[in-house]
């Protein structure tokens, strides 16, 4: 998928000074763990110390608001991640939606820089793919990590 990913970055964006939390659902496990990896290795690129990153889970999808509430005065941006996977019923729609409203409407209570890492997904198959665990894959948590530095370097310049 070359197509894939947050582009051509403007200028480098370093984390050495930053907190970072993660919060991810523990529904889709393996591609959970695959994404949150992707988002680790990537803030460590970028300078963020190990022990400036809190990692917290919640059981779905559907806690990600509640939970980057929990950690949202703690650290200086949030990644939300999730992965959503088409069922035969309407709940996929219903939790799509309400979750992402949700977030954004939380992103903008907590006043800083919240990252979308809700994947939603019509099968398995596209899951890994975007959790870069098919050949032709690509890691969207490394997207998310990147993302996150960019932001919240930007929100201390601009606050
Ligand atoms: C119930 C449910 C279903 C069917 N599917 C998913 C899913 O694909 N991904 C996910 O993150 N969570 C799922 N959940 C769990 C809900 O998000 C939530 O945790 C429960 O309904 C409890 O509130």
């Amino acid at each position: 998928m070359p197509w894939a990913g947050i582009g051509k970055v403007d200028r480098k964006y370093d984390g050495t000074n930053l907190r970072v939390g993660i919060v991810h659902a523990r529904w889709n496990s393996e591609v959970i763990e695959a994404l949150v990896n992707g988002a680790l290795d990537k803030l460590k690129e970028l300078g963020v110390k190990e022990h400036n990153i809190i990692i917290e889970s919640v059981p779905g999808s559907f806690e990600l608001p509640t939970g980057v509430r929990m950690l949202a005065n703690k650290v200086d941006v949030v990644i939300a991640i999730g992965v959503l996977i088409k069922g035969s019923t309407m709940h996929f729609e219903y939790i799509s939606e309400a979750v992402s409203h949700e977030l954004m409407k939380v992103q903008r209570f907590m006043r800083k820089p919240l990252i979308f890492g809700l994947l939603t997904c019509l099968t398995d198959e596209q899951a890994q793919a975007r959790a870069g665990l098919t050949s032709d894959g690509h890691n969207h948590g490394s997207d998310w990590g990147a993302a996150a530095v960019e932001m919240a370097v930007k929100v201390e310049e601009h606050p």
